[in-house]
C-alpha cells in the first residue's frame, strides 16, 4: 500500500478485514494504476493538459455550459473554500446535497481535489435519513443547495459530527458562490494514494440500517476503463443526458465520470421525469442516454413522435438501461419506437458500476449480457459451486472493483469466498449470456413451482391494456404463495373483473399456465425509489 494522504483516517480504519474483502483482479493493461492517483487529476486536470480546456464539459438545463477549464477553475475555488474557510483535512467526509447540476459536479471534484471523501445524498432524502448518513459516515462538512437546506438543517441540529455547512444558489456574502469568488482559481490537488477512499456511496437498499460502500480513487478510474470503452464506446463529440442522481453511482458514472473520461459533454438536468428527458434530449441534441427501464417505457411514444433518434432526423444514438431488469417487452418497444437497440447493464453500488452488459450488436432480448472486460461472473449454488448451464443460482462477480462496506457485519453476506454476491438469481445460457430471474429473496414459490416475478411482468407488459406492473408472491394457505400482479392500466381501460380475466388468460396463453397471477389488483401507480426501483416490499406489506 502506498502511503495514504489521509490525515483523518476514519474511512481507512473502517475498511473490512482483509479476509472479508472480495478478490480484486486487474488483468487488463488499462487497469495497471500508479500507486499515487487522484481521479480529479485523471478526469479533469489532464483534459486541460491535453489542450481540451475550451471544450464544453457540463451543461445546465438552460443551456449554459462550462468548459473543462471553467469546471476546473470552479472546482479549484470550492476546494479552496473547503480547505481555507471550512478547515477540511484529507480524509474528512463531505456530504453533497443537490439535484444534478454543474455546480454539484464542481463540488464533487472540489472534494476529490482536496483529498476529501464525497458522500452523495439523493435530493428526496429527509432529515431522518440524512442524520443516519451523517452519523454512519461521521460527516464533518456539507455543501448543499439552498433549495434543499431545510431537511439538512434539521438533520444537522441532531448531529454533532457535522461542523461546517455551506449553501449554494444562495445570494449574499455567506453563499458558496460569494465565498468561492474570493478564492484563487488554482489549487494544489492532494496527491492521494490510488487506494485512498474518495467516495462513500450509500446503498439504495430497502431494509435495515443504511450500508455505506467505500470506493477508492483507483475504483473510479477502473469503472471508467471497463464499461465505457468496451461496451458504450462514446466519443469526445457525444453529449450525455439522463435521469439518475449523481448521488447514485449509476448517475455519477453515466452522467459525469464516463463523459469526462472521453472528453465529452454532459447535460445535468435537475428534473428528469420521462417528459423532461424527452424535452431535454430534443432541446440539447443529446446523443447518449442513461436511464431506467420504466423511463424508457414511459418515453417510447413521445420519443417516436418527436423523432429523437439519429436515424429519424434527431441526435440520439446510444441508450443505456440499468437499475432494474429490462423486460424484453421494453427493449422491443424502444427499438420499434426509435430504432435503437438498448444497452442493458447490471451494476451495483457495491461494485460501483456495470459489470455485465452487451453492446447493441450483441444484445439479446431477455438477457442482461456477458461479463464485461475486466470482470468475471458466474452462477453458483449455496456452497458457491458453479451450477450447470441453464440452472438458476446466485450471481457471483469479481473484478477491479468490489464490495467494502464501512464497518458493517453484512460484508460477510455480500462477499463470500472472494466473490461479490449481488443478491440476484440468474442463469447462464449456453453462449455465456446471463439471464436475470429475480432478486434471490423475491423468488415466488407456489405449490412447489419456482416462479420469477419479472418473467410474468414481461408478459403482462406486452398486453395493450397494461402501462406498468409488478408481480410478487403473497402468502396462501394451500399453495404456500400465489402469484399476485399489481397493474397500472393505460388511460381509458376499465379495471373490472373482465379485465382481470383477460390478463390472466393472456399470461396462461404465453407462458406455463402455473405462472399466471391468481390475484390481480389495479393501482394508479407503483411504489418506486428515487432511483427507479420497484419497492416490492411495500407491495408485500400492503403499502
Ligand atoms: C438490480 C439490475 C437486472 C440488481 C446500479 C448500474 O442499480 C444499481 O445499483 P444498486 O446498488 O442496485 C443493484 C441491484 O439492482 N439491477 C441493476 N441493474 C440491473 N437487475 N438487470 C439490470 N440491468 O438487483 C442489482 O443487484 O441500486 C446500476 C450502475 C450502477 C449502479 N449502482
Amino acid at each position: 500500500m502506498a502511503a495514504s494522504a489521509h490525515v483523518d483516517t476514519f474511512a481507512r480504519d473502517r475498511l473490512p478485514a482483509p479476509a472479508d474483502l472480495p478478490e480484486f483482479i486487474f488483468e487488463l493493461p488499462e487497469l495497471q494504476f500508479p500507486q499515487r492517483l487522484n481521479c480529479a487529476t485523471a478526469l479533469l486536470e489532464q483534459r486541460l493538459d491535453q489542450g481540451w480546456g475550451e471544450r464544453r464539459c457540463v451543461i445546465a438545463p438552460d443551456g449554459t455550459a462550462w468548459t473543462y477549464a471553467e469546471l476546473n477553475a470552479q472546482a479549484n475555488r470550492i476546494a479552496n473554500v473547503l480547505v481555507n474557510d471550512m478547515g477540511l483535512v484529507p480524509g474528512n467526509r463531505v456530504l453533497l446535497r443537490a439535484a444534478n447540476s454543474p455546480q454539484l459536479a464542481a463540488c464533487w471534484f472540489a472534494v476529490m481535489k482536496a483529498g476529501g471523501i464525497a458522500v452523495g445524498t439523493m435530493p428526496m432524502l429527509r432529515a431522518k435519513e440524512l442524520s443516519q448518513i451523517i452519523h454512519k459516515a461521521q460527516v464533518s462538512h456539507a455543501l448543499c443547495d439552498a433549495a434543499l437546506a431545510d431537511e439538512l438543517v434539521q438533520a444537522g441540529a441532531a448531529s454533532p459530527a457535522l461542523r461546517e455547512v455551506r449553501h449554494f444558489n444562495l445570494a449574499g456574502e455567506h453563499g458558496l458562490e460569494a465565498r468561492a469568488a474570493r478564492q484563487p482559481d488554482s489549487f494544489a490537488t492532494v496527491d492521494t494514494a490510488a487506494d485512498d477512499v474518495c467516495l462513500l456511496a450509500f446503498t439504495s437498499g430497502t431494509t435495515g440500517s443504511p450500508k455505506a460502500t467505500m470506493h477508492f480513487h483507483r475504483d473510479v478510474m477502473a469503472a471508467c476503463v471497463c464499461f465505457p470503452p468496451h461496451v458504450l464506446r462514446a466519443t469526445a463529440d457525444d453529449l450525455f443526458i439522463g435521469s439518475p442522481p449523481l448521488a447514485f453511482t449509476f448517475g455519477l458514472g453515466g452522467l459525469l465520470l464516463f463523459p469526462m473520461s472521453v472528453g465529452a459533454a454532459t447535460v445535468l438536468l435537475a428534473k428528469a421525469s420521462p417528459p423532461d428527458l424527452v424535452d431535454g434530449i430534443a432541446r440539447h441534441g443529446a446523443t447518449v442516454l442513461f436511464t431506467a427501464p420504466t423511463s424508457y417505457r414511459a418515453m417510447a411514444e413521445a420519443a417516436r413522435d418527436r423523432r429523437l433518434a439519429v436515424g429519424q432526423g434527431g441526435t440520439l444514438r446510444k441508450c443505456v438501461s440499468a437499475g432494474e431488469a429490462l423486460p424484453a417487452a421494453t427493449r422491443a418497444l424502444w427499438r420499434e419506437a426509435i430504432g435503437i437497440e438498448l444497452i442493458d447493464g447490471i451494476g451495483a453500488t457495491e461494485l460501483l458500476h456495470i459489470f455485465i452488459s452487451a453492446d447493441e450488436q450483441h444484445a439479446r432480448p431477455g438477457a442482461t449480457g456477458r461479463a464485461i472486460p475486466g470482470y468475471r461472473a458466474c452462477v453458483v449454488d449455496d456452497q458457491l459451486q458453479p451450477v450447470p448451464t441453464g440452472t438458476i443460482g446466485r450471481l457471483a462477480v469479481k473484478g477491479p472493483t468490489g464490495c467494502r462496506y464501512l464497518d458493517d457485519a453484512r460484508q460477510q453476506q455480500y462477499v463470500q469466498g472472494g466473490w461479490n454476491l449481488t443478491g440476484d438469481a440468474y442463469l447462464q445460457d449456453a453462449d455465456g449470456y446471463f439471464v436475470y430471474q429475480s432478486r434471490t429473496d423475491d423468488m415466488i414459490v407456489s405449490a412447489g413451482y419456482n416462479i420469477a416475478g419479472p418473467e410474468v411482468e414481461d408478459v403482462l407488459l406486452r398486453h395493450p391494456a397494461v402501462a406498468e406492473c409488478a408481480v410478487i408472491g403473497v402468502p396462501d394457505a394451500q399453495r404456500g404463495q400465489i402469484v399476485k400482479a399489481f397493474v397500472v392500466l393505460r388511460p381509458g381501460v376499465v379495471g373490472d373483473a373482465a379485465c382481470v380475466k383477460t390478463l390472466q388468460d393472456f399470461v396462461k396463453a404465453t407462458v406455463a399456465p402455473y405462472k399466471y397471477p391468481r390475484a390481480v389488483e389495479f393501482r394508479n401507480s407503483l411504489p418506486r425509489t428515487e432511483t427507479g426501483k420497484l419497492q416490492r416490499f411495500r407491495l408485500r406489506s400492503g403499502g
